[in-house]
């Protein structure tokens, strides 16, 4: 069986919907710290967990038969700059707990994600290499960084089958994102919806990598289920879809909604966005497990509007 940790987060609810859908309901056991979402209610077991308390997590594991761990629960960008020691240690001691219990229970496999903000100001800015210079600003980053260590230790060393992506900024709409800096790209389609107008957070011009949840989900099943001997990197893959600004993407969202209007008021996520690289080369993934997305910034703003206008009941009758 399948445990995911953080089943109630932005990247949780949809992995845990999609895992269910390969595998079957009741072969995916959700688990969060915070009450279940409402998405996932009556489609599979869900169990309180807290990733920090590992004798728990311990017991969970044993007595759900769980053979893989997806382990999403993390503190993010920016909600981790105004809590440095909780971002690091749960961020860290999450990781270690699952790690230890991998090894311990013969885990079959494990996913964690890793993303774009373990790259730092010092690192290539266009088509940031699989491997480069390395030196993140955030605390969040930092953990992302040496996290993805662990992971490489961990297959070293004990030979536990973990496997990694650097996500770049998610978009979705199924469920809200959590206090990250690239947060603006999902608010600001909710904001054209309700008030026509966003106040970005971000200044016009700032390029950031970004994907939609479906291409991220994609990934994550993909690098899941390819034979371990494609898998050559151990640490954590970049994955790459689009890169756009604010300015791009309010255009592309004033297709739908013509009277749409942004206005920019940076405030102190423009820093950590500034350090992080425009795009990313994922040319390791498309060549070892044969990666590829299939969402554009028009394609991905068409499905966004469409659904969050149903979601919202404002389509026109
Ligand atoms: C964040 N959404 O903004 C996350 C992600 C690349 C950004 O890691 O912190």
């Amino acid at each position: 069986k399948i445990l995911v940790i953080g089943a109630s987060g932005q990247i949780g609810v949809e992995l845990t919907l999609a895992l269910r859908k390969v595998y079957g309901n009741n072969n995916v056991v959700a688990s969060d710290l915070r009450e279940e979402n409402e998405l996932l209610k009556g489609t599979g077991p869900y169990v309180s967990l807290d990733v920090m308390n590992k004798e728990m997590l311990h017991v969970q594991v044993i007595r759900q038969n769980i053979t893989q761990i997806y382990l999403l629960a993390a503190i993010l960008s920016a909600t981790g700059e105004k809590n440095p020691n909780l971002a690091w240690n749960l961020n860290m001691q999450g990781l270690l707990n699952v790690l230890d219990i991998a090894r311990e229970e013969q885990i079959q496999k494990v996913y964690w994600p890793s993303s774009i903000a373990v790259f730092g100001p010092t690192s290539p800015k266009i088509n940031c290499p699989q491997q480069t210079i390395i030196e993140p600003i955030t605390v969040y980053g930092i953990s992302k960084y040496a996290g993805e260590f662990w992971c490489n230790y961990y297959h070293q060393r004990y030979g536990v089958d973990v496997r990694s992506l650097r996500y770049p900024g998610l978009i979705s709409y199924k469920s809200a994102p959590g206090g990250g800096t690239t947060d603006y790209a999902v608010e600001i389609f909710h904001d054209a919806l309700e008030e026509k107008n966003y106040n970005c957070f971000l200044r016009e011009d700032t390029y950031l990598p970004m994907m939609y949840m479906p291409d991220a989900i994609k990934a994550t099943l993909q690098l899941m289920e390819a034979p371990q001997e494609q898998i050559k990197v151990r640490t954590s893959y970049n994955i790459a879809a689009m890169s756009f600004s604010p300015k791009e993407i309010a255009a592309a969202i004033q297709k739908h909604i013509p009277d749409f209007t942004i206005h920019y008021k940076p405030d102190y996520r423009q820093t950590i966005a500034d350090s992080w690289p425009q795009s990313i080369d994922d040319t390791s993934a498309r060549n070892d497990w044969n990666w590829k997305p299939d969402f554009d910034l028009d394609l991905m703003t068409a499905d966004m509007i469409q659904n969050l206008q149903q979601a919202k009941g404002l389509l026109k009758k």
